[in-house]
């Protein structure tokens, strides 16, 4: 038997198979007689090493991972390989159990195999290769941290962007750093704050190994960055008395101004005034971002103003709670006195003078309060034949007390005919005129006669539209919606949407059995005309 044959044989028997191959092909060709290669199986086996286990690694820095793993007997010396392209050529030929490897870059993944060697004859025969390590280096340092878009409960943080993809934002909370938001993008928005209250904030990059579920590996951290928010502010706050400009409603400062608000279903009917809580009104405040809540008190229909001294006081009262409410919560009010069957407004015209005679000698000083005369005329009643008249009247009524209060004048077909107002509007330069819409009754053709109005100059506030049929129940139509709110913002022409209240109707915005006088944040008690409304509210 030739001598390489034998050492085939002895092979086949005592290496493993991962060591074969690589232990078969640096068999020398030719051997001297009595070398290691000298026909019997225990030198066979002395050619052999072990496969490498225990490969284990410490990312040392953004650049730098070191590795360690289990000696192997009878290893001369140790092969360490990185993937590159599919395959693990030799990055380091070292003796000992440990390498670091160096100038990688930042928040990089690499995958490490070694496997042992012995030197026979001047050749290296190899050993299997280690299971595969798979580790990262550390991402950089985040840096550049700033603060922008600061309001009374949110700020937004930014940094320079490097290479990684995940970011953790760490918050000060009672002199620890507390974690409170995970990225991908260098950019974090932190809500929910307090206003006019300082915070800090710093950054940091993290990347984790393949099949790890947590970050193991984290940049330093930025430097801190302190922000104070802005003192909280209110809607009256910030823009006080309201006054007509144009075909425009405008603030304190001279800016448009637009209304977008929640009106209340009759509120001596169940008891729909509960909506007019401190509670309720903050949420829709803040939640749904209404600036004014309209209170409509209706004045004919059962249990209405002019039905009963009774009712009179009870309706009075309200007004006041909502009111005050409002006041305190720094939103504009809408005291309504609500016609409807009554039709022409001259039928309680009387009442009318009287009711805002009071109120307007009560609310004088108010910043936040504006007057709404007559819901809906209608019954073929016209601008100049009846309608202008009563409003001359109420409003010098008004006047007489409250110099300054926006009024909302309705106008004819349940204030639809706001075209009959061209050329022939009030005298008195604080009034605008009432367009009411319900979106699957009235689509272009109105939408167009408030283009008009609009362009000519003519000051109109929608103080009363619905997502559905114009009375109030079936018909949801939340195309015809958008299209009249998308015109109104355009036109910064305000709305009031009917109505806060659970009534089972389709204009409702809460579920029935909603508790009006707690209405929850969110969602959860909302109708599906309530989720659209609240969602455009708070987007436009
Ligand atoms: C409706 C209420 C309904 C109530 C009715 C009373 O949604 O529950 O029974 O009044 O007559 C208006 C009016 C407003 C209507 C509303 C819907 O201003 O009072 O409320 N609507 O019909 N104009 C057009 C539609």
């Amino acid at each position: 038997m030739s001598l390489s044959l034998k050492l085939r044989k002895a092979a086949a028997v005592f290496l493993t198979s991962a060591a074969l191959l690589t232990a078969v092909a640096a068999v020398p060709q030719e051997s001297a007689a009595g070398s290691l290669w000298s026909g019997t199986t225990i030198t066979a086996e002395a050619a052999s090493v072990g496969k490498v286990s225990g490969l284990t690694s410490k990312t040392l820095s953004n650049s730098e991972i070191k590795l360690s793993w289990k000696k192997v007997s009878g290893a001369s010396g140790y092969s360490v390989c990185m993937r590159k392209n599919g395959k693990y050529p030799q990055i380091a030929d070292v003796k000992g159990t440990t390498y670091t490897v160096k100038n990688l870059p930042n928040a990089t993944r690499e995958n490490f195999k070694v496997r042992a060697y012995k030197l026979v004859k001047g050749k290296k025969v190899y050993g299997a290769y280690s299971d595969n390590r798979n580790t990262a280096t550390n991402p950089q340092q985040v840096t550049q941290l700033k603060t922008s878009s600061v309001t009374s409960s949110s700020v937004k943080l930014t940094w320079k962007k490097i290479g990684c993809t995940n970011y953790r934002v760490y918050q000060l909370k009672s002199g620890t750093w507390k974690e409170i938001a995970t990225v991908t993008t260098n950019a974090h928005t932190v809500k929910n704050l307090g206003a006019n209250s300082s915070y800090q904030f710093k950054v940091r990059a993290c990347k984790r190994d393949d099949k790890k579920t947590n970050y193991n590996h984290y940049g330093k951290y930025s430097s801190v960055v302190k922000v104070t928010t802005k003192k909280a502010t209110t809607p009256v706050a910030s823009h006080g008395q309201l006054s007509v400009k144009g075909a425009n409603i405008v603030d304190k400062n001279g800016k448009v101004f637009k209304i977008k608000g929640m009106s209340t279903h009759g509120i001596m009917w169940e008891d729909y005034s509960d909506i007019l809580s401190k509670d309720s009104l903050k949420v829709l405040r803040d939640d749904w971002k209404c600036n004014t809540i309209r209170i409509a008190m209706y004045t004919q229909e059962w249990g209405g103003y002019t039905t009963g001294s009774s009712y009179a006081s009870q309706a009075k009262q309200k007004v006041k709670t909502g009111v005050e409410n409002a006041k305190s919560l720094g939103m504009y009010v809408i005291i309504d006195w609500h016609i409807l069957s009554d039709g022409d407004p001259r039928t309680h015209q009387d009442e009318a003078v009287k009711f805002f005679t009071e109120m307007s000698k009560t609310y004088k000083d108010y910043d936040n309060v504006m007057y709404e005369i007559c819901n809906e005329p209608n019954g073929g009643i016209t601008w100049t034949g009846g309608i202008k008249s009563y409003c001359q009247k109420v409003v010098s009524a008004i006047r007489k007390y409250d110099k300054d209060a926006v009024i909302i004048c309705g106008t004819g077909t349940w204030s639809q005919d706001i075209n009959q107002v061209l050329g022939n509007k009030l005298s008195d330069k604080n009034c605008v005129y009432a367009l009411h819409f319900y979106a699957n009754t009235h689509t272009d053709w109105l939408r167009n006669r408030l283009k008009d109005c609009y362009n000519k100059g003519l000051p109109v506030l929608v103080s009363e539209f619905g997502t559905c049929d114009a009375s109030g129940n079936g018909g949801y139509n939340s195309t015809q919606t958008k299209k009249w709110l998308e015109l109104l913002d355009s036109l910064n022409v305000g709305y009031i949407n009917w109505s806060a209240s659970d009534k089972g109707e389709t204009a409702s915005a809460f579920v029935s059995g909603t508790n009006l006088k707690a209405i929850p944040s969110g969602t959860s008690k909302l109708t599906t005309s309530g989720k659209l409304i609240r969602d455009w509210y708070r987007n436009h």
